[in-house]
């Protein structure tokens, strides 16, 4: 509708990319003269970071338009991820690497008279995560932009992301993480903006088309959600997707002229602070559920601005519901989003006046939900009367669905009333609870896991009565993956160059299968020489880190042992350090011949402790603790050090990952969905020490049981253990544990007091994540692993050899059977301007 000499001006004076260097350099000085109000005489390394990040900006946006124009046009079918964490990290170096504007940035700087290095540095990371879920979900985006697939990625704008974790006199502190100073990467929207409401009633209305009585939801309280857009660029391509992301505000402007005028002026900002809080801070919890009101309040203000957002955007084709299946698909990254399926139901009927069945048929064609988790702590359950005080309309539509589910269940296993009490939504109790992953699955059409032995565990245990009832065909499995681009290209330079040099060029990081070529090199002696330098290289890298933030000095030529994830019971970072506590004892009864012979090692932690989490707390302690002790014995500390490195997160893992000879993945079996740092540490060339869990089970099949040091009992077993440790007499403590516990109980490591947590979850608790099952196992594994360094050359052919076997997990791998499976969305390139 705009006249064609109006589009001519516009597309005349259309904003066009910068290239090359001097180009570059302009729009630097530019963005630091008049975006900054700076000039050269106070052009420090933080200005510098963000006339780069501004100018590489200006260029994103020019393909993040052109995409989102060219999918408008193309009005096809798109995938919507909805995640309530998406862990980015940093962005600028992703953003030169993925647009190929890299080397131009790092010429154009140094002749501005900076480093390219110190300016990425600068970046505070969006931390809008816990760990591995949130992860995911960036990697996922990064690859749906890489492979050119329409999607957008919907989340919360949290103003607090994931707390800053400082040591403090060996005990985990939380710092708020206020990350939005200076972020170039968003575009406030104020123009989208939706009111969602909350509390309320739910009153008769007008009788609708079918003669019904309808529902009418009023009075409730209303808050706003501003959308923030975040582009997300693809490698080597232009297509550069969306993630929006929602703050809140109080409806109306920022605060209540009304109160203000007579007076409460407090009152006024009350509110305002009231409604912002919903985005406020992101829930520190990973792999625990907490029931907490104003979580619930974020998963449908979160979601409601989301659905409404979708259907808007299908309304605006004019196309008839019933195509709404092959226009929208909508992921569901775990139970969090699960709303969103009564939401969507709720604007059909109410709202759209769609029939029952028409509007479910619709709902549960469009979305698919994954599951991240088999541990009972971390199924969502939500107290029925909080759900009914917060959204009474939502919770009569559940009741609907679980009523119609349940008589659907009952026609195909009549009279098994207790398979109806089984799988109703609604779980029997004070309080009543729902269950959302139940709830999940009734309303999408695809449920899958997140790597195979995780997806054959939650249809043979969680699911089991769902697979009978819906067949198995509802439940698939999608490993996880990884994106290369940041996790071996971005993270690991000169390794992806020498692979580049090898494998014919940089397509493997568009196509990771392609690095099954360097099993061609395997005997070439000069390339092993450069890959162990480059492995030498990244370690030094990280030693120089650790002694700048810790003042410790660590040998790069010992093997760096290194476990980086949440600390978690599950996740058995305390078997590690009685590991570490085990050896020390050993290498205190040597004779200085017989130390001769060890290989050194250092030991490096890392993770952060939900808040609350008393017992991984007291894991921490220990690690540091022990660090203490070990690093200043003057007898043993060339041979063992225990590091446990601050606030890991995104930007730090990119430089330890690249520097691991070894890492543990030692979950007790069955209980890590699948792992993703796993896949990062053996695509940059460490060897694993893991259990039978996971992904670590698809890790060895591609790279080979003699490229990997597996340990520990079979998720199969598991329950006879857990069952002999509860009723069996007389088990006896394996006796390298006692020996290990003794030094503990004998304060070798400060007060024993405070491990008694620890100690006691171990005997008198049941030792329900299996250490002392596993730890024999442990031990001898981590001697093969000495046993292994010691020979390089054998060493350096492992670590090639499973590189080379890595391209499977490749989140592009992932994000295709995705898309073929579950979302059944195609390609669209978007074509260079000409
Ligand atoms: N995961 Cl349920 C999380 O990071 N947080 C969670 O709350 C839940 C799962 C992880 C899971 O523990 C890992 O095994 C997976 O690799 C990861 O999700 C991605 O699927």
């Amino acid at each position: 509708s705009i006249p064609q000499p109006l589009r001519e001006i516009w597309r005349k004076l259309s904003a066009s990319e910068f290239t090359g260097k001097e180009q570059f350099q302009k729009e630097v000085v530019r963005h630091v003269e008049t975006t900054l109000a700076r000039s050269i005489y106070n052009c420090d390394d933080n200005a510098a970071y963000s006339g780069t990040a501004l100018a590489i900006r200006d260029n994103l946006v020019i393909k993040w338009n052109k995409t989102q124009q060219h999918q408008t046009l193309q009005d096809q079918k798109r995938v919507y991820y909805l995640s309530l964490e998406f862990l980015m990290g940093r962005t600028l170096d992703n953003a030169m690497l993925n647009t190929g504007l890299k080397d131009t940035a790092r010429e154009g700087v140094s002749g501005l008279g900076f480093r390219i290095e110190d300016i990425i540095d600068q970046e505070h990371d969006a931390a809008l995560g816990n760990g591995g879920l949130g992860r995911l979900a960036a990697c996922f985006l990064d690859s749906l932009a890489t492979l050119n697939y329409p999607a957008w990625g919907y989340g919360l704008r949290y103003r607090y992301g994931i707390f800053k974790q400082e040591i403090i006199n060996g005990f985990q502190a939380e710092v708020p993480d206020y990350w939005l100073d200076f972020n170039p990467w968003e575009f406030p929207r104020h123009d989208v903006a939706i009111d969602v409401m909350f509390y309320g009633t739910v009153n008769p209305g007008p009788r609708d088309d079918h003669g019904n009585i309808k529902k009418v939801w009023e009075g409730g309280e209303i808050v706003q959600a501003i959308a923030y857009d975040v582009p997300i660029p693809g490698y080597g391509t232009d297509c550069t997707n969306n993630l929006r992301l929602w703050s809140s505000k109080p409806s109306g402007g920022e605060f209540d002229f009304g109160k203000f005028n007579s007076g409460d002026y407090e009152g006024s900002i009350r509110d305002q602070q009231r409604a912002e809080t919903i985005s406020a801070v992101l829930y520190p919890n990973d792999n625990i559920d907490a029931g907490k009101e104003l979580r619930l309040k974020q998963q449908y203000f979160w979601v409601a601005a989301s659905l409404h957002d979708i259907v808007r955007r299908f309304k605006k084709s004019h196309r008839p519901w019933k195509e709404f299946p092959e226009q929208v698909a909508i992921q569901l990254n775990d139970t969090h989003p699960t709303l969103a399926i009564v939401e969507l139901q709720r604007i059909f009927i109410d709202i759209e006046n769609l029939a029952w069945d028409e509007a479910w048929s619709l709902v549960t064609r469009t979305f698919g939900y994954t599951n991240h988790t088999v541990l009972p702590e971390a199924l969502e359950k939500w107290s029925v009367p909080l759900v009914q005080n917060l959204l009474p309309r939502h919770l009569q539509i559940i009741y609907d669905i679980n009523l119609f589910f349940l008589q659907s269940v009952e026609r195909k296993f009549p009279k098994d009333r207790d398979l109806l009490r089984r799988v109703s939504v609604v779980e029997e109790g004070t309080p009543q609870v729902l269950r959302m992953a139940y709830l999940a699955i009734i309303g999408s059409h695809k449920v899958n896991g997140v790597a195979e032995l995780h997806s054959d565990l939650i249809k043979a245990t969680i699911f089991k009565d769902f697979v009978d009832i819906f067949g198995q065909d509802k439940f698939t499995n999608v490993t996880n993956g990884i994106t290369p681009r940041r996790w071996l290209h971005q993270a690991n330079p000169k390794l992806s160059d020498l692979i580049a040099s090898k494998v014919g060029g940089y397509d493997f990081l568009q196509d990771l299968t392609k690095l099954s070529v360097l099993e061609k090199y395997i005997d070439d002696k000069t390339f092993k020489k450069e890959w162990m330098e480059i492995k030498l290289a990244a370690k030094v890298k990280l030693a120089k880190y650790i002694k700048d933030t810790t003042q410790i000095a660590v040998n790069p030529h010992s093997l760096f042992d290194i476990q980086v994830k949440r600390i978690h019971e599950y996740k058995r970072q305390q078997m590690n350090i009685f590991g570490v506590i085990y050896r020390y004892l050993r290498l205190k009864e040597m004779t200085p011949e017989e130390r001769k012979k060890q290989v050194p090692r250092t030991s490096i932690f890392g993770g952060k402790a939900a808040p609350g989490y008393w017992m991984a707390k007291t894991i921490i302690r220990l690690i540091t603790a022990v660090g203490e002790v070990v690093n200043q014995d003057e007898e043993t500390n060339c041979l063992l050090k225990v590091i446990f490195i601050e606030d890991y997160n995104v930007s730090k893992a990119e430089v330890i990952v690249p520097a691991s000879d070894i890492s543990e993945h030692i979950s007790t079996a069955g209980t890590e969905a699948s792992g993703t740092s796993n896949m990062k540490f053996v695509l940059n060339g460490g060897l694993i020490i893991g259990t039978c869990d996971g992904a670590n089970i698809e890790i060895t099949r591609e790279i080979g049981e003699e490229n990997i040091f597996l340990l520990g009992n079979l998720a199969e077993h598991v329950e006879d253990l857990r069952h002999q440790h509860r009723f069996g007499k007389d088990v006896v403590m394996d006796l390298k544990l006692r020996e290990v516990c003794d030094a503990i109980e004998a304060g070798r490591f400060g007060p024993e007091q405070t491990y008694s947590g620890l100690m006691s979850a171990l005997t008198t608790g049941c030792d329900y994540y299996l250490v002392s099952d596993d730890f024999s196992s442990y031990i001898a594994t981590q001697d093969l692993v000495d046993e292994a360094y010691k020979d390089q050359d054998g060493w350096a052919t492992k670590s090639i050899t499973s590189v080379a076997r890595m391209g499977f997990f490749s989140a592009d791998r992932a994000i295709n059977e995705y898309a073929d499976e579950i979302w059944n969305i195609e390609p669209s390139k978007i074509e260079p301007r000409s």
